[in-house]
């Protein structure tokens, strides 16, 4: 079974956004057009409190129950089966949609006996990179669409080197056309 995990299609990564990329919300109508592919769909948000160490490192983004957090108005939610919460805590990490912390993604993903992952969203250099990683790592064959992800860039090149490291992490990367 296939499962879609789509990673932090949230206003504030998006145009306009806190910690936009360039063209996030482009990635919508390609995952809204490959969804009914697979048969789950979990979908990730940052969900931060107001104050926290994350925020050292990036401007205020992603605060639970903003409008900044809420899924881009592009993204169809009637595709999404279940919602899982990253960030949540004050610390620097849970970048993975494997650390959620509303619900355990493995037990839950194997729960609906998926053996694949396909992984899309925001952003390739930081959280889509932590969680392919993590999803493979965790035995999931982990794949990665190429046209459905986009990068932040603090350095140019970030997204091309995680699309690397990836592969090297045993990822399949592909178009949606692929799929
Ligand atoms: C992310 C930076 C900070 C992401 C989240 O979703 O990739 N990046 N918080
Ligand atoms: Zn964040």
């Amino acid at each position: 079974m296939k499962a879609l995990l789509i990673v932090d299609v949230q206003n504030d990564f998006c145009t306009g956004g806190a910690l936009a990329t360039r063209g996030g919300e482009e990635v919508a109508p390609v995952i809204n057009n490959i969804a009914d592919k697979f048969d789950l769909v979990v979908a990730s948000k940052d969900w931060h409190p107001e104050e926290t160490v994350h925020f050292e490192k990036w401007p205020v983004h992603c605060v639970a129950g903003t409008h900044g957090a809420e899924f881009h108005a592009e993204l169809n939610s009637k595709i999404i089966d279940q919602v899982v919460e990253k960030g949540t805590a004050n610390v620097d990490d849970g970048y993975s949609a494997f650390e959620a912390t509303n619900l355990d993604l493995v037990q839950f993903l194997k729960s609906k006996e998926i053996d694949t992952v396909y992984v899309c969203g925001i952003a390739t250099d930081y959280c889509v990179l932590s969680s392919a990683l993590d999803a493979q790592k965790h035995g999931f064959k982990t794949v990665v669409i190429k046209d459905a992800i986009r990068a932040v860039n603090l350095k140019e090149g970030d997204g091309d080197r995680a699309i690397e490291q990836m592969k090297e992490a045993g990822c399949e990367v592909v178009h949606s056309n692929q799929i």
